[in-house]
């Protein structure tokens, strides 16, 4: 049991569990029972972790950090959501010495490694579910991760937890006012915009271009010359 005396004052409700089939399913479980704004799950591992697009995230006992947060306060950009949560949780790694790059839209990468990556829906009722998962512990050698541990960076869970939700708070309160601050943050680190890159998009098709700029919605703009604006997509760096 890993005591939340940190994150219990920054979420409005706080559920540990040691082990789970996957965070986001159970903050969308307990929300058809209803939650405040604000509650969150936290596990120490997840049986089923969930990434993009139907693929798995890894989170075996003792190596990740699982947190789900529920908010309503989507507005009418949803597609920021995800991105303010990776900008969340590279502060926090700031305040731990990390220094973090995000790649678009929500992966957050260290050295070209990913670090953390984001999950978020919405339901039918303008609840968000932004789950975050990031390593703490070497991950399989297969995956191309690196983690707190490997870093040399300590680190204990319910702080960390505290410190990430914080700064989602925050990052919730400032877009809502300062929407071009944000996005100016967001672009300064970036590790995606001025690079040429690839993107497969949801049907398959393929963008190759030069990432130029993002939008206020959130999407990334690829100039092929001419500029394609994609919501949602995977994207690969491409080197020359
Ligand atoms: C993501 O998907 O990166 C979203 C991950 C969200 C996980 C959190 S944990 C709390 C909450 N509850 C859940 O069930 N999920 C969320 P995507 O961009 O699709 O990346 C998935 C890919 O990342 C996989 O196909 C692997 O290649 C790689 N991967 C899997 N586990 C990883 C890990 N622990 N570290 C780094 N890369 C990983």
């Amino acid at each position: 049991m890993v005591r939340l005396d940190k994150s219990s004052r920054v979420f409005s409700k706080i559920s540990w569990f040691d082990q789970i089939d996957s965070t986001n399913l159970e903050l969308e479980r307990q929300l058809s029972s209803g939650l405040p704004e604000f509650a969150a799950i936290l596990a120490g591992s997840q049986t089923s972790g969930l990434g993009r697009l139907g693929r798995k995230w890894s989170s075996p006992p003792g190596s990740s950090l699982s947190l789900s947060i529920a908010t309503s306060r989507v507005g009418a950009k949803p597609g920021w959501l995800s991105l303010l949560a990776a900008m969340a949780v590279r502060r926090a790694l700031g305040e731990l010495g990390v220094t973090a790059g995000i790649k678009w839209p929500n992966d957050i990468h260290v050295d070209d490694k990913k670090i953390s990556g984001i999950l978020s829906s919405l339901d039918s009722s303008g609840v968000a579910v932004v789950g975050i998962g990031l390593n703490l512990r070497a991950q399989d050698s297969s995956l191309p991760a690196v983690s707190l541990d490997e870093l040399a960076v300590d680190f204990d869970i319910d702080s960390l937890a505290a410190q990430i939700g914080a700064e989602f708070q925050s990052l919730l309160n400032q877009f809502s006012v300062e929407p071009r601050q944000v996005r100016d943050e967001y672009s300064m680190h970036s590790i995606t915009l001025g690079n040429r890159v690839r993107a497969i998009l949801p049907d398959a098709s393929e963008v190759i271009g030069f990432a130029s700029e993002i939008t206020d919605g959130g999407e990334l703009v690829i100039l092929t010359p001419e500029p394609i604006t994609v919501s949602a997509a995977d994207v690969w760096h491409l080197r020359s």
